[in-house]
Protein backbone atom coordinates (compact mmCIF):
# COMPACT_ATOMS: atom_id res chain seq x y z
CA UNK A 1 0.00 0.00 0.00
CA UNK A 2 1.35 3.41 -0.90
CA UNK A 3 2.62 5.05 2.19
CA UNK A 4 3.84 2.35 3.89
CA UNK A 5 7.93 1.42 4.06
CA UNK A 6 8.61 -1.36 1.22
CA UNK A 7 10.99 -3.84 1.55
CA UNK A 8 12.15 -3.55 -1.86
CA UNK A 9 12.72 0.22 -2.00
CA UNK A 10 16.30 1.95 -1.74
CA UNK A 11 14.72 5.16 -0.17
CA UNK A 12 12.58 3.18 2.33
CA UNK A 13 16.08 1.29 3.20
CA UNK A 14 17.54 4.69 3.91
CA UNK A 15 14.64 6.36 5.81
CA UNK A 16 15.05 2.75 7.84
CA UNK A 17 18.93 3.36 8.32
CA UNK A 18 19.55 0.35 6.24
CA UNK A 19 21.34 2.23 3.57
CA UNK A 20 24.04 4.76 4.50
CA UNK A 21 23.38 8.35 3.37
CA UNK A 22 25.37 11.36 3.57
CA UNK A 23 22.31 13.35 5.26
CA UNK A 24 21.85 17.02 5.22
CA UNK A 25 19.02 17.60 6.70
CA UNK A 26 15.75 15.52 8.57
CA UNK A 27 12.34 16.62 9.71
CA UNK A 28 9.15 14.61 10.70
CA UNK A 29 8.05 13.72 7.72
CA UNK A 30 11.61 14.44 5.21
CA UNK A 31 15.13 13.15 5.12
CA UNK A 32 17.66 14.94 2.24
CA UNK A 33 20.61 13.33 1.45
CA UNK A 34 23.72 13.90 -0.98
CA UNK A 35 22.99 11.80 -4.64
CA UNK A 36 26.00 9.49 -4.88
CA UNK A 37 26.39 10.82 -8.38
CA UNK A 38 26.11 14.38 -8.42
CA UNK A 39 25.20 16.47 -11.54
CA UNK A 40 26.22 19.51 -9.87
CA UNK A 41 28.65 20.76 -7.32
CA UNK A 42 25.39 20.94 -4.73
CA UNK A 43 23.06 17.85 -5.80
CA UNK A 44 20.68 17.37 -2.88
CA UNK A 45 17.74 14.56 -2.79
CA UNK A 46 14.74 15.42 -0.79
CA UNK A 47 12.25 12.47 0.04
CA UNK A 48 9.24 12.07 1.83
CA UNK A 49 9.86 9.59 4.87
CA UNK A 50 6.61 7.86 3.59
CA UNK A 51 6.79 5.48 0.20
CA UNK A 52 4.74 6.61 -2.61
CA UNK A 53 6.17 6.13 -6.05
CA UNK A 54 6.56 9.85 -7.88
CA UNK A 55 6.13 12.98 -6.67
CA UNK A 56 2.21 13.85 -8.14
CA UNK A 57 1.07 10.29 -6.33
CA UNK A 58 2.57 11.98 -3.09
CA UNK A 59 0.44 14.96 -3.99
CA UNK A 60 -2.59 13.36 -4.41
CA UNK A 61 -2.15 11.26 -1.07
CA UNK A 62 -0.24 13.33 1.17
CA UNK A 63 -0.39 17.22 -0.08
CA UNK A 64 0.88 18.60 3.22
CA UNK A 65 3.72 15.91 3.35
CA UNK A 66 4.21 17.58 -0.58
CA UNK A 67 4.64 20.73 0.75
CA UNK A 68 6.92 19.94 3.63
CA UNK A 69 9.05 18.20 0.70
CA UNK A 70 8.81 21.75 -1.70
CA UNK A 71 9.96 23.68 1.44
CA UNK A 72 12.78 21.48 2.27
CA UNK A 73 14.28 21.59 -0.92
CA UNK A 74 14.29 25.58 -0.30
CA UNK A 75 15.67 24.77 2.96
CA UNK A 76 18.60 22.82 1.66
CA UNK A 77 19.10 25.31 -1.06
CA UNK A 78 19.51 27.86 1.24
CA UNK A 79 21.96 26.04 3.47
CA UNK A 80 23.95 24.85 0.44
CA UNK A 81 24.25 28.91 -0.61
CA UNK A 82 22.43 27.90 -4.12
CA UNK A 83 20.78 31.45 -4.70
CA UNK A 84 19.77 30.04 -7.99
CA UNK A 85 19.09 26.05 -8.25
CA UNK A 86 17.08 23.87 -9.86
CA UNK A 87 14.23 21.36 -8.83
CA UNK A 88 13.90 18.10 -10.50
CA UNK A 89 11.24 15.58 -10.12
CA UNK A 90 11.72 12.73 -13.04
CA UNK A 91 8.87 10.58 -13.59
CA UNK A 92 8.60 7.85 -15.37
CA UNK A 93 11.76 5.86 -17.02
CA UNK A 94 11.43 7.57 -19.59
CA UNK A 95 12.09 11.08 -18.42
CA UNK A 96 14.82 9.32 -16.14
CA UNK A 97 13.40 8.16 -13.24
CA UNK A 98 15.37 5.45 -11.93
CA UNK A 99 14.05 5.07 -8.00
CA UNK A 100 10.40 5.28 -7.43
CA UNK A 101 10.12 6.38 -4.29
CA UNK A 102 9.42 10.52 -4.55
CA UNK A 103 12.02 12.72 -4.43
CA UNK A 104 13.41 16.05 -5.94
CA UNK A 105 16.41 16.62 -7.08
CA UNK A 106 18.20 20.22 -5.45
CA UNK A 107 20.97 21.31 -7.96
CA UNK A 108 22.53 24.11 -7.35
CA UNK A 109 26.80 25.72 -7.64
CA UNK A 110 26.62 26.64 -10.90
CA UNK A 111 24.89 27.79 -14.20
CA UNK A 112 22.18 25.66 -15.25
CA UNK A 113 21.22 25.78 -18.61
CA UNK A 114 17.38 26.05 -20.18
CA UNK A 115 16.36 23.80 -21.72
CA UNK A 116 17.50 20.79 -19.67
CA UNK A 117 18.35 17.68 -21.68
P1 LIG B 1 16.00 9.51 -10.45
O1 LIG B 1 15.31 10.84 -10.71
O2 LIG B 1 15.02 8.41 -10.05
O3 LIG B 1 16.92 9.06 -11.54
O4 LIG B 1 16.94 9.80 -9.20
C1 LIG B 1 17.46 8.80 -8.41
C2 LIG B 1 18.75 9.33 -7.87
O5 LIG B 1 19.14 8.53 -6.79
C3 LIG B 1 19.91 9.30 -8.90
O6 LIG B 1 20.36 10.62 -9.16
C4 LIG B 1 20.96 8.46 -8.21
O7 LIG B 1 22.27 8.94 -8.39
C5 LIG B 1 20.53 8.55 -6.75
N1 LIG B 1 20.96 7.47 -5.90
C6 LIG B 1 21.51 7.76 -4.66
O8 LIG B 1 21.67 8.91 -4.28
N2 LIG B 1 21.90 6.72 -3.86
C7 LIG B 1 21.80 5.42 -4.26
O9 LIG B 1 22.18 4.50 -3.52
C8 LIG B 1 21.23 5.18 -5.57
C9 LIG B 1 20.81 6.19 -6.35
I1 LIG B 1 21.06 3.21 -6.32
Amino acid sequence: MAGEARSDCLFCKIVAGEVPADVVRETETTLAFRDINPQAPSHVLVIPKVHHPDAAALAAAAPEIAADVLREAGEVAAQEGSESYRLVFNTGTGAGQTVFHAHVHVLGGRGLQWPPG
